[in-house]
């Protein structure tokens, strides 16, 4: 290869690796306790994982130890995160023995403003409770850890759980939330791209308020979520394919239109190039072979 070539082809190289660096969300390596969502199809909030259609599939996964006290060896939760058009959706698995299971199970995520797990920060509280099989959602304000139930409408997000024995005898739950973004109720906690958030994972049984102090809670850990903007190409293809641009959005999906015919036309503009210098290199070569 001739040395023009050789660096046309670093120029391509380097070209690609920018371009792709502006495609994906930068990512660091999850440490313990952190997860950064996936992004994939939502899954159906149930109360159950539905394998045979892959959902969750396309989550981040985390193992949470949730304990009574910080010496406890703790409770393994599986915690698998996704985002999806502008909500998260978690799902909390894990196994009780069947002796220690009580009629009313609940499973809560208490969301801070902040990346601090200090409780005083803890803002929002979606809680699935499962009494005799029965699954319900409710949703909190929390302010200075005092609990305030949410009115039906002002409820942000959906939860759904459940508990079937496993073959090998324990008590499976499973729980599914589905919190959105941007509530509507400003007292729920807004999720911006680009911020990291404690959630507080939090389990028990009959959780109730005593003068808006939460009681049931058994074993308590935090994650923190780190919420990341789409990359430009799962937006293009599922965002406009599922919530075509509005007024809301649209200087947004226009900035990424334009950028992607910038892109093509530097890719367009190089590519002719370089069969310009292909095409009189054969000409030359021909020319040589002539003499
Ligand atoms: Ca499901
Ligand atoms: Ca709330």
């Amino acid at each position: 290869m001739s040395e023009k070539g050789s660096k046309i082809l670093i120029i391509f190289l380097l070209t690609n690796i920018f371009l792709i660096s502006m495609l994906f969300p930068t990512t660091v390596k999850a440490q313990e306790k952190e997860i950064a969502p996936g992004f994939g199809f939502p899954p159906f909030i149930n109360g159950k994982v539905d394998s045979y259609i892959g959902e969750w599939s396309w989550a981040s996964s985390q193992t949470v130890p949730i304990k009574t006290n910080p010496s406890d060896k703790g409770l393994n939760i599986t915690v698998k995160a996704l985002q999806f058009l502008d909500n998260l959706y978690i799902l909390c698995q894990y196994e009780l023995e069947p002796n220690s299971i009580e009629k009313n199970e609940f499973l809560g995520l208490l969301i801070s403003e902040t990346d601090s797990d200090d409780i005083n920060n803890l803002t929002d509280g979606k809680i699935i409770k499962i009494s005799n099989s029965q699954d319900s959602f409710s949703d909190y304000y929390i302010d200075d850890f005092n609990f305030t139930e949410e009115s039906p409408q002002e409820v942000d997000g959906i939860g759904a759980g459940t508990n079937k024995t496993s073959k090998e005898g324990y008590i499976l739950m499973t729980y599914e939330f589905k919190i959105p973004l941007n509530p509507k109720n400003q007292k729920n906690q807004k999720l911006e791209y680009g911020n990291n958030y404690s959630f507080t994972i939090c389990q028990g049984n009959n959780f109730t308020l005593m003068e808006g102090v939460p009681e049931g809670i058994i074993r308590n850990n935090s994650i923190i979520v780190k919420i990341e903007k789409p990359s430009i190409i799962f937006y293009i293809l599922l965002y406009n394919l599922f919530n075509p641009p509005t007024e809301i959005n649209y200087n947004e999906v226009v900035t990424i239109v334009l950028k992607i015919i910038i892109f093509g036309i530097v890719y367009l503009a190089f590519f002719s190039y370089v069969f310009k210098i292909i095409f009189s290199f054969r000409k030359q070569i021909r020319r040589i072979k002539k003499i």
